[in-house]
């Protein structure tokens, strides 16, 4: 079942042990705060370094590095839409940045994903909106590709987790109903 294969947690990203984390960046991949600083803090000045040789970024986009000092293997690096009140093209960049970060792992032999709530914090995407898509393109993508073993959604703030709780309880009702 794909739900068996989608994580919901309560935690720090920096601290998973998994083959890739996604950070939230911005369109410079040189760094920030939220999510993006806590990952360059973790990871070290080598990430930075490696970021500085990509060239930065496009809105909907994804590029991967090295994970350096992380448990993590892998930093996909993936900057969302800042929210402009949705009628600026946000809810198909936030999709892309998902099929985009699921892709690259794919091809880069990641099998298992944590993904933060992208968008979600400076940013300003309504978090229950966020969510439902973040589920929906992880979900159909993971129908179509069955190598991937888990994606997790890691929620820093408990509005977040609810909202995916409730995206999650959504799309595993589909799943059974089919
Ligand atoms: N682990 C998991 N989630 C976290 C962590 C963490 N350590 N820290 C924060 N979050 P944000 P954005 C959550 O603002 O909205 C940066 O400056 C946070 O609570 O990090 O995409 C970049 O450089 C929120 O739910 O990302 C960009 O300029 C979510 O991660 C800009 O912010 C995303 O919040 C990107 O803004």
């Amino acid at each position: 079942m794909i739900k068996d294969k989608i994580k919901l947690l309560k935690a720090d990203i920096t601290t998973l042990r998994v083959d890739a984390i996604v950070n939230a960046a911005n369109t410079s991949l040189l760094g920030g705060g939220g999510v993006d600083g806590a990952i360059h803090r973790a990871a070290g000045p080598e990430l930075l370094d490696e970021c500085r040789t990509l060239r930065g970024c496009s809105t909907g986009q994804a590029k991967i590095t090295r994970g350096y000092r992380l448990p993590a293997k892998h930093v996909i690096h993936t900057v969302g839409p800042v929210w402009h009140g949705g009628r600026q093209g946000e809810p198909a960049l936030l999709a892309s940045c998902y099929t985009s970060s699921l892709k690259l792992a794919k091809e880069n032999d990641v099998k298992t994903i944590a993904f933060p709530a992208i968008s979600c914090g400076v940013y300003g995407y309504p978090v229950s909106q966020a969510a439902m898509i973040a589920v929906k393109e992880t979900v159909t993508f993971l129908e179509k590709n069955p190598e991937l073993d888990s994606v997790s959604f890691v929620c820093f703030d408990d509005d977040v987790y609810e909202a995916y709780q409730h995206a999650l309880d959504t799309f595993t009702k589909d799943e059974v109903s089919k």
